[in-house]
Order: structure tokens, then C-alpha cells, then sequence
């Protein structure tokens, strides 16, 4: 299989987190695109329409995306366990979609400060952004470190990732401030050999 990737995405840093926590690395070759929202990369607009990475291409030549198709087609092919069955299970894409909200977030954000022209960035829709993130965080601090705490999950890739995220492009927010028991977890997630292992570069 081939994975269309960037190491500066949280989206595919959770399908690679994944692919070390099963230890599957070896079955996906990391094809690398620079592809932003103002300039496509076309290989992968040939493959998902919607030029978003991560898209994965299987063997028999479809391709999946977003990264939460990828992520439960990796867990079902591999038996991972990490989307647990029954009750618990709604939990889980509970938190994985937390995750992938702040990440959603997190990312528009930086887009607007990196690709728009200073002229036409909006300081307003940035803050706007924000207030997502910060609630987010506020309700992870007072709901879920109980469910972080417990046995892994794609719900604590994703939020993991989107900490980490938040750290390499809005490190100047101080996020941890008020999120002490989140940053607690957070630091203890971050040091796991699937998070090193998938570190973006600076810059
Ligand atoms: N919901 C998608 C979001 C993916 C996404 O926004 N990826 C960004 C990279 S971090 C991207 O490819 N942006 C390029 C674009 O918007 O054209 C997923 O979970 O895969």
C-alpha cells in the first residue's frame, strides 16, 4: 500500500502513530507531497478528489481517505483493537473526532497565517479558531482523562497527535495553562516510541 504524506500533518501522523502501534510500518510506503489548499499536488488529486492528505492507496489500486476511513480500515485489516467493540466503541470516535476537530482547527489556523497574504489574513477568524481549540481542551480536562488514562485507542492517537500539533505550529498559545492534568497526559503520550518515531521537522 502507499500512503500519501507530509510529516507536518496531525492527520497523517495519527495513520502513521497507528501503523507503528501495530507494528505494520513496513506494509505502507510514505510517498511525500507538498500540497497545500492554493496549490494541489496532482498525483494525489488524481487519487482523492479532494487533494487532502492522508490518502491511502491499497493494493488493488482504490484509494481511501480522509484519516478516519484509513485509520478503521488499518485497525479492521490488522485486528488492532483499537476501535473497541460495543458501548465503548462511541467513546472512542467521540474522542477520535475531538481530536480531529481541534485539528481541523489548528490547521485552518495555521493556513491563515502561512498562505494568506498579510493583507488578507483575519485576525478574527483565527481567534475564532481558537475558542474551538480552548473548549475542546476545556472539556478533555474535565471529561475524558479517565478514558485517556485507559487501555490505547484511536480516541488517544488523535488527541495526542492534535497536542503535538498545536505545539509545533501555535506553541506560543500556552495551552497547557488551566489543562494541567490534559498536559500530564499529554507528556506521557508524546514520549511513546510511535510519537518520536513520527516527529515533524521543524520549519
Ligand atoms: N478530514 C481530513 C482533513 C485532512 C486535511 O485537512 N489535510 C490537510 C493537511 S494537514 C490537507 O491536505 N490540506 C490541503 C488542502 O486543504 O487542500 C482528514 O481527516 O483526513
Amino acid at each position: 500500500m502507499k500512503l500519501f504524506y507530509s510529516a507536518a500533518s496531525p492527520f497523517v501522523r495519527k495513520v502513521v502513530v497507528l501503523l507503528h502501534e501495530l507494528g505494520k510500518t513496513d506494509d505502507v510506503a510514505l510517498e511525500e507531497v507538498q500540497s497545500t489548499a492554493f496549490a494541489s499536488d496532482a498525483g494525489l488529486a488524481a487519487s482523492n478528489p479532494l487533494a487532502k492528505l492522508p490518502a491511502l492507496v491499497r493494493d488493488n489500486g482504490t484509494t481511501l481517505y480522509d484519516s478516519r476511513v484509513i485509520t478503521a480500515y488499518l485497525d479492521d485489516l490488522y485486528e488492532g483493537g483499537l476501535y473497541p467493540a460495543g458501548g465503548a466503541r462511541w467513546e472512542s470516535l467521540t474522542l477520535e473526532a475531538t481530536g480531529d476537530g481541534i485539528m481541523d482547527c489548528a490547521v485552518s489556523m495555521t493556513y491563515e497565517i502561512r498562505l494568506r497574504p498579510e493583507a488578507q489574513q483575519s485576525p478574527d477568524w483565527i481567534e475564532a479558531q481558537w475558542a474551538k481549540i480552548d473548549r475542546a481542551l476545556s472539556v478533555l480536562s474535565a471529561r475524558w482523562i479517565s478514558h485517556l488514562s485507559g487501555p490505547l485507542d484511536i480516541g488517544q492517537i488523535s488527541v495526542g497527535c492534535a497536542l503535538s500539533y498545536i505545539d509545533f505550529r501555535h506553541g506560543a498559545r500556552n495551552w497547557r495553562q488551566g489543562n494541567e492534568a490534559l498536559a500530564a497526559w499529554h507528556e506521557r503520550f508524546a514520549a511513546r516510541s510511535s510519537m518520536g518515531a513520527t516527529k515533524p521537522p521543524a520549519g
